[in-house]
């Protein structure tokens, strides 16, 4: 398998995912601007929709789509617990996490890359975010992490989506469960070998 990455996006989280899993992946960087990966390849002709991340399996055919990439990897290692059991209560779960970080999370943050961006644009983003990070906050309390006491598929999505708040000065130390959440995943060993892998930064 291949996975088509940029440092830092939200193909981070898959990464994430195959170091948990100990998954033997190989990775390709995509420069988004030119649409273009480091092995010299046209990434439109991988992926013609042109996000990262993207999934090359052995079969020649390519997975796009953070959810079901991560859906897809957690399944290949059951034994590492990062999805329950297919057609289980606490799939859907997780599921419906993995929907609210796409959704709500992930897509709430894509007026905040386009520059540039009048004021009133942005602050109506950004209380946009804020109204979600309240719910997050409060859904948290008393977890672990989003699915409950078990690190699941989604947070690793969550906590890459979340990363990028300090980017865009949303201040998280306003949500303190959120806080504690994101120290908590940042401190799992697997995510701190998956950011050096992508050079980004490993001390808080
Ligand atoms: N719906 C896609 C969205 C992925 C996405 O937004 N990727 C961003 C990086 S985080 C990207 O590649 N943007 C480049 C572009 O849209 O041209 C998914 O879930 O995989």
């Amino acid at each position: 398998m291949k996975l088509y990455y940029t440092p830092g996006a939200t193909s981070l989280a898959p990464r994430i995912i195959a170091f948990e899993a100990g998954l033997e992946i190989e990775y390709d960087k995509v420069d988004l601007k030119t649409k273009t990966t480091a092995s010299g390849r046209d990434f439109i002709r991988i992926n013609p929709k042109g996000h990262v991340p993207a999934l090359a399996l052995q079969s020649g055919e390519v997975l796009a789509e953070v959810p079901v990439i991560l859906e897809y990897l957690a399944d290949q290692a059951p034994s590492a617990q990062l999805l329950p059991k297919l057609g289980s209560w606490e799939r859907y779960r997780v599921r419906e996490w993995l929907d609210f970080t796409g959704t709500e999370l992930h897509k709430g943050f894509d007026p905040l890359w386009e520059a540039p961006m009048p004021p009133k644009a942005r602050q109506l983003a950004v209380n946009r975010l804020q109204r979600r990070l309240a719910y997050l906050d409060q859904c948290l309390r008393g977890r672990l992490y989003l699915a409950g006491q078990q690190f699941t598929v989604a947070d690793a999505y969550c906590f890459t989506v979340l990363s990028w708040a300090r980017f865009h000065r949303i201040d998280l130390s306003d949500y303190s469960t959120v806080t504690e959440y994101m120290q908590r995943i940042f401190n799992r060993q697997m995510v701190k070998r998956a950011l050096l892998a992508e050079g980004l930064p490993v001390a808080a």
